[in-house]
């Protein structure tokens, strides 16, 4: 039985990057600078790196124009990263940034039926109750059994840190939770903690890994594209989005093949 839901952040709830996470990296740029901007290319290569400070310190090694010293790229990637966190909380305060279609539907559907959800990313805590907050109000945390965020869980995806800590705070085996995400190290992460996992494609991860899913597809919002197909003419069909029942279907499947 699907006791509980596990919602990655970055890409999964929200496109966050290419115009949150980006513009707000290349506004501490400036504030603070610093010689060289992020395009939207260089950063979807970036995102390979999982964690913005991880990532910063990651491109100084190949900016000709960065700090020589490690302490000192060390330091400018704190100011940066922080600063960074500022404006992308800015960014999203102003509503810039909507959840992906189906994601506030099936956000209603576990309530209904009494599945747990948690968080599960390797964003920062503050940049998870700035996304949050606007949509499902000041007590966004309220909707979540757990949240595992940076704080917690330092090891970045495709560590399997965070999905641990999850199973062990909310006490339920992985047979009983499916995650939610969108890149391949998110996937790889719940891979290796064991836990099943569903994969909305994104802007930056366009195309599925080859495998380790339960179910892949375009989006929540949309019953098309997805694999396993959802039958034309069926219930989960008529709904026009990925609604929690079919959800169940799938993660019953897999959890019938694992068992097998
Ligand atoms: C996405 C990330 C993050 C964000 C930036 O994590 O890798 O680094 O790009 O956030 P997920 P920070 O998909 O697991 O939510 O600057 O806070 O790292
Ligand atoms: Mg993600």
């Amino acid at each position: 039985m699907l006791s509980a839901i596990l919602w990655d952040v970055d890409g999964t709830l929200a496109e966050t990057e290419r115009d949150g996470h980006r513009v707000a990296f290349n506004e501490a740029f400036e504030a603070l600078a610093v010689p060289w901007r992020w395009d939207e290319e260089h950063y979807g290569a970036l995102l390979q790196i999982a964690g913005g400070r991880e990532r910063l310190l990651h491109d100084m090694q190949h900016q000709p124009r960065a700090p020589q010293n490690a302490a000192e790229r060390e330091a400018l990637a704190e100011r940066l990263h922080s600063l960074k966190n500022d404006y992308y909380a800015r960014i999203v305060a102003s509503g810039a940034l909507p959840l992906r279609p189906g994601v506030r539907e099936l956000m209603n559907d576990c309530v209904r039926d009494g599945v747990r959800m948690a968080i599960v990313t390797t964003t920062s805590r503050v940049n998870v109750g700035a996304l949050l907050a606007p949509h499902l109000g000041a007590d966004w945390e309220s909707a979540f059994a757990v949240v595992v965020t940076a704080q917690e869980s330092p090891r970045k995806k495709p560590d399997p840190q965070a999905y641990q800590l999850a199973l062990q705070r909310l006490r339920l085996p992985t047979e009983s939770v499916l995650a939610i995400e969108d890149s391949p190290a998110g996937v790889a992460a719940a891979c290796a903690a064991g836990v099943p996992v569903l994969v909305t494609c994104s802007y930056y991860f366009p195309s599925p890994p080859v495998r380790g899913w339960v179910a892949v597809g375009p989006s929540l919002g949309n019953c098309a594209g997805w694999q396993p197909a959802i039958a034309s003419g069926s219930a989960a069909a008529a709904a026009d989005r990925v609604a929690l029942g079919q959800i169940q279907e799938w993660h019953a499947q897999a959890m019938a093949r694992r068992a097998g």
